[in-house]
């Protein structure tokens, strides 16, 4: 499958197609994360992480937000831990679509994330996915599928993924 370009800084010229933006409120969430942008990559989409917290750095985060479209991101994937803020505040900055990761790390493994990501009010949604690094996968195999909507050659590479981790599941007597 086609190799996509993943970016760490903001600065880099868009070398085009659709981008997807991956954000996380801690440097200490990206082993996680990075889950999301190698799935993606799979499937020779292009994405940027960047750590930004709605708490810490919002600043940073209504920058971001505010060349987003410009810079050609069609989505946004947005992981935290703890009271986790970041995708309903992303959420309510952009018209981009918002996936919601939670994550854990607190005594509280993740719920204390989940809820805060999941709950948002009527208006301004976030697809919240699992917690940790199946929710980081689904998020990026859920903008595939969205992408693959009228476009053939992604829905084949879909078609193959699911196809794989079907073939690695062990089948027969154990
Ligand atoms: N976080 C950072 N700013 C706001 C929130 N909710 C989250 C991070 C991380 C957790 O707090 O997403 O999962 C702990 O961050 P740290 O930097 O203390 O490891």
């Amino acid at each position: 499958m086609a190799k996509a370009k993943r970016r760490s800084g903001s600065k880099e010229a868009r070398t085009g197609g659709p981008r997807i933006g991956i954000l996380m409120g801690s440097r200490s969430d990206l082993e996680v994360m990075k889950h999301a942008a190698d799935t993606l990559e799979q499937f020779g989409i292009e994405s940027e992480m960047r750590v930004i917290s709605a708490h810490r750095t919002p600043e940073r985060l209504r920058a971001f937000l505010a060349t987003a479209e410009d810079r050609g991101f069609v989505a946004i994937i947005a992981g935290a831990g703890a009271a986790a803020h970041l995708a309903g505040v992303t959420a309510a900055g952009t018209l981009l679509p918002v996936l919601g990761v939670p994550l854990s790390g607190t005594s509280l493994n993740g719920m204390d994330a989940l809820l805060s990501t999941v709950q948002m009010p009527a208006g301004i949604p976030v697809g919240t996915l699992a917690i940790g690094r199946a929710g980081a996968v689904n998020a990026a195999l859920l903008i595939v599928a969205f992408l693959a909507g009228g476009d053939a050659a992604l829905t084949k590479k879909l078609a193959a993924y699911r196809a794989q981790r079907a073939a690695e599941v062990p089948d027969g007597p154990l």
